[in-house]
């Protein structure tokens, strides 16, 4: 077991954990009380309004300080508050509610301990087929979670694997005591559930329209929810990847969605369906099948048709978490759906926590391109595990930190986030602080310039999805195709290809069917370029690649040279410089890999004579 405290955002009260309770008032109470002590200042007054749910406020009341909130409100104004104090700044004023009502954190555990596109060491609450953990470490996560306003954690994979799916069967009773570790906190659990599970049960089939299922999912819902009550609901992962679906029975997702929904409706249950749906056993001699199409090809037709107790959760890009996408279509296309957009703070395509990489910037981009109401909730693949600290590379707790003031407020800017997250966690010296905001702030860039170029997308190790390999994914089944040859590179998704941007309403897909007004950054997305074709700045497609590959590798250095000046705590120093070099070898191997491959292919040289490996 880990007994190390973790240096996380709550660094005055690192070492306590509160006792065991039911009620997020008394956490907040305890919370109140241990951190003025060890802030020396003076307690304010907590205050319960009911009616005030997840939102809270703070006023002075003859020269007192006083917390009002709903349950969770008030231990969310408590940890603001707390948070004000600790790096000496006011709290903020007046009411405070958050955006999106359901902030949800998607664990992709298995039952096992491993985690799917974990990078951060084991399961904080699997091993060996069963749930098992350490009171005083979840708790500490618990409320590093709510410290943020997280209010839902789905605790398995949705590639529901072996044992998993006994957590709503014979698991269940110590599902309950894993919900009641994080109950205090204002989180509530939700599973992912396995759609064929009648199957196993003897019902003969998982047909969401046959009576017998019906029945088997009602009565699988009362027992679940008697023992949870406040359980949050089902993920579903249907029809994806090889997961078993309604597709089988020759059924909608509609009818898969609401048969589950209506089996848990009357528990107060949600049910999350996700919308990552999409061939993967495409030809890839097919020019005719486009991947990014498949999601808005299933659900845009269906939109309306969802029960209200049923979230559909889309990825934010029509592909799958890739350096750069533009916003997926189907988030456009479903008025009358409630839509969840999904996340992925675990750095799959983005550098498996040894890069660095902030994610704030991506997401207040994503808020500025939603459509206004659109999204009713957020999700967020977790980037949590075993680890000392939780996140692998120390400076990863950043996106979990980050996510959570997202999902309260998307248009929160991303310099204050990363700001506030650095002075409550390290507290340095104003000049270093400044150092480290601006290197998290541009990771995401360098990273970006260093990768696969322009929105190009799917340029990794197949698999294993860190460092380079340009044709990996290229004449395989996943539908992840660039398409280079010696005369230009990419796929044309306008009206005269694809047809990919006419799924988007008419002021984006004017924006993105004319290459004058694509952004750059999405040229390779949504059009196939010669490689003289003349970027915004008129610089050449193949010299901008080779520029941004060398400029990353070198932004790359320079954060290195920053990373040294920064006096960083021990053990954090050592691994973020351990994690640097291996940053720093993987941007060379990018740059080398890309402009190489480029280089054969085109046969253009670099017009700066730089080194490039032929
Ligand atoms: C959980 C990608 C990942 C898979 C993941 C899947 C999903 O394909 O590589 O590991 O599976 O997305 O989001 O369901």
């Amino acid at each position: 077991m880990n007994k190390q405290p973790c240096r996380a955002w709550l660094p005055f009260l690192a070492e306590d954990v509160p006792p065991q309770c039911d009620a997020p008032v008394k956490v907040a109470e305890f919370e109140l009380k241990t951190g003025c002590a060890a802030l020396g200042v003076s307690a304010p007054e907590l205050r319960l309004d009911h009616a005030m749910g997840d939102g809270y406020a703070v006023a002075v009341e003859d020269g007192k300080t006083v917390i009002t909130g709903g349950d969770a409100g008030a231990l969310y104004g408590a940890y603001a508050w707390l948070m004000a104090m600790a790096v000496g700044e006011a709290a903020p004023e007046g009411e405070q509610n958050p955006f999106y009502g359901l902030r949800m954190l998607n664990a992709w555990d298995n039952a096992d301990g491993t985690i799917e596109r974990g990078y951060s060491g084991r399961s904080l609450w699997f091993e060996g087929g069963r749930l098992s953990w350490d009171g005083a470490r979840l708790r500490q996560l618990a409320r590093m979670l709510a410290s943020v306003g997280l209010n839902v954690l789905c605790v398995n994979n949705v590639n529901v694997k072996g044992e998993a799916a006994q957590l709503i069967e014979d698991e269940l009773p110590e599902l309950a005591r894993l919900a009641a570790v994080f109950r205090p906190f204002g989180v509530r659990l939700m599973v992912s559930i396995d759609f064929s599970r009648p199957l196993v049960h003897g019902v003969g089939t998982a047909d969401p329209l046959d009576e017998g299922v019906r029945r088997w999912w009602q009565e699988r819902a009362e027992a679940v929810w008697r023992a949870i009550p406040d359980l949050a609901g089902f993920l579903v992962k249907a029809d994806s990847e090889h997961r078993p679906g309604p597709f089988t029975y020759g059924r909608s997702h509609a009818d898969g969605a609401n048969m589950l929904a209506r089996a848990i409706a009357p528990h107060g249950g949600i049910l999350v369906w996700r919308a990552f749906v999409y061939n993967c056993q495409q030809d890839w001699r097919d020019q005719k099948t486009d991947r990014p199409m498949a999601a808005y090809e299933t659900y845009a037709p269906l939109d309306g048709q969802f029960d209200d107790n049923v979230i559909l959760q889309v990825k934010h890009g029509p592909f799958d978490f890739q350096v750069r996408e533009p916003v997926s279509p189907t988030l456009y296309a479903m008025p009358n759906t409630r839509l969840a957009m999904e996340v992925q703070l675990a750095q799959e395509y983005t550098g498996h926590q040894i890069d660095l990489y902030a994610m704030n910037p991506l997401w207040r981009e994503l808020a500025d391109e939603l459509p206004p109401g659109g999204v009713a909730a957020v999700a967020a693949v977790g980037n949590l595990g075993r680890d000392d600290n939780y996140t692998g590379h120390p400076f990863a707790a950043v996106n979990l930190y980050g996510f959570g003031r997202y999902a309260w407020n998307p248009f929160v800017e991303p310099e204050n986030v990363i700001r506030r997250w650095a002075r409550l966690t390290y507290r340095l010296p104003d000049t270093q602080e400044d150092a480290l905001v601006h290197l998290l702030l541009s990771s995401r860039e360098i990273y970006e310039k260093y990768t696969a170029p322009l929105g190009l997308c799917w340029m990794v190790r197949p698999g294993l999805h860190y460092g380079p390999n340009p044709s990996g994914y290229e004449y395989d089944a996943w539908g992840t195709y660039h398409r280079a040859d010696r005369n230009g590179v990419g796929i044309d998704r306008t009206s005269e290809g694809t047809g990919y941007a006419a799924q988007y309403p008419p002021r984006e897909r004017e924006r993105y069917e004319a290459l004058e007004t694509c952004p750059d950054r999405l040229k390779l997305f949504f059009h196939r370029l010669p490689y003289d074709y003349r970027m915004s700045d008129g610089r050449t497609l193949i010299q901008r690649i080779y520029d941004d590959h060398f400029e990353g590798c070198a932004e790359a250095e320079r954060m290195a040279e920053t990373l040294r000046t920064l006096d960083l705590p021990e053990p954090e120093r050592s691994e973020a410089f351990r994690r640097m070099e291996l940053q720093l070898a993987n941007a060379r191997e990018w740059r080398d890999v890309i402009n190489t491959f480029f280089h054969r292919l085109s046969g253009v040289g670099d017009e700066k004579g730089r080194k490039i490996y032929d």
